[in-house]
């Protein structure tokens, strides 16, 4: 990065530094998370995965919704973002019942206000993608909300357009994915707006830092799925008998072998490309 960025924030495996007034660096680190906790190891070019994920979902999806992206450095792990007004909402699609979307089901047979049908599983498809909006929590886990909460911190109209758009961006995505061999069982979105009022797609998109992939071959409702990415992570963690605070386990070689592999074939199913030629050129995704 260069010496003159100025860091905005971070989050747990990424860090924004600031280019100039309307523009900013997102630099994805090669940190994982499991549990909530991130692991003192790292995965070799995980930070390059995600990277060039999302840039090819931000091209793919370009006529759905406009983007933040500007470019990717040759590094393949940071890009160039346009600075928007952000939106004060996570924006989650969910087309299967898992996670804080299955517990609230559980306790009330709906989540976020959708009326879900009667005796599905966990894991279940649901009859339609529903939208679920949550409140970015400064601290801790972020708050599911219902359409009228979530209309009443960014308006009515806006609402309905970021209902929209994202759901048809997790239709677009999790058609192509599932013809892959991956299924998006759920995704977040950020949004902000540019000068103009345009909403535009912001953050990453469709990686699996940001949603959940899960291997198709292996899918099995009424049981929690298998992770495509983290499985390996996770299996290990709980053969150890962690209690899941920090700090978390060092991971044995193995480990983060098997894990780097899931991500390169996630991106690679994914994209169509050789990792190795999104090494060479970044922007090869983009086309
Ligand atoms: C922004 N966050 C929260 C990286 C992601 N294009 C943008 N313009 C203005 N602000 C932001 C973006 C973007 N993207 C988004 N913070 C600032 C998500 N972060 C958390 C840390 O890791």
């Amino acid at each position: 990065m260069p010496d003159t960025a100025v860091h905005v924030a971070s989050g747990k495996v990424r860090e924004i530094y600031e280019l100039g007034p309307d523009r900013l660096l997102l630099v994805a680190s090669d940190r994982i998370s499991t549990f909530d906790v991130v692991l003192p190891t790292e995965i070799p070019d995980k930070g390059r995965v995600l990277t060039g994920l999302s840039a090819f979902w931000f091209a793919t999806t370009r006529d759905v919704c406009a983007n933040h992206l500007l470019h990717v450095r040759p590094d393949g792990r940071s890009t160039e973002c346009r600075r928007l007004e952000m939106l004060p909402l996570e924006c989650i699609v969910r087309g299967y019942l898992a996670g804080s979307g299955w517990k609230d089901y559980q306790r009330t047979g709906r989540t976020s206000g959708h009326v879900l049908p009667d005796g599905l599983r966990e894991s279940d498809r649901l009859p339609e993608p529903i939208f679920t909006p949550s409140t970015k929590a400064l601290e801790g886990h972020d708050e599911n909300i219902d359409a009228a909460a979530a209309a009443a911190l960014v308006g009515e109209e806006r609402f309905r357009e970021v209902e929209r758009v994202a759901l048809e961006l997790y239709r677009v995505a999790a058609e192509h994915a599932a013809a892959r061999g991956i299924l998006i069982a759920d995704t977040k979105f950020e949004f902000g707006l540019d000068q103009d009022g345009t909403l535009v797609l912001a953050d990453e998109a469709f990686t699996p830092d940001s949603s959940r992939f899960w291997p198709a071959d292996e899918y099995e409702p009424g049981r929690p799925q298998p992770s495509f990415d983290k499985q390996y992570v996770r299996d290990y963690c709980e053969s150890l008998g962690w209690d899941k605070t920090a700090p978390g386990p060092e991971l044995p070689e193995e480990i983060v072998a098997g894990t780097r592999r899931r991500y390169v074939e996630a991106f690679e199913r994914l994209t169509g490309r050789a990792f190795d030629d999104y090494l060479a050129n970044p922007e090869c995704v983009l086309r």
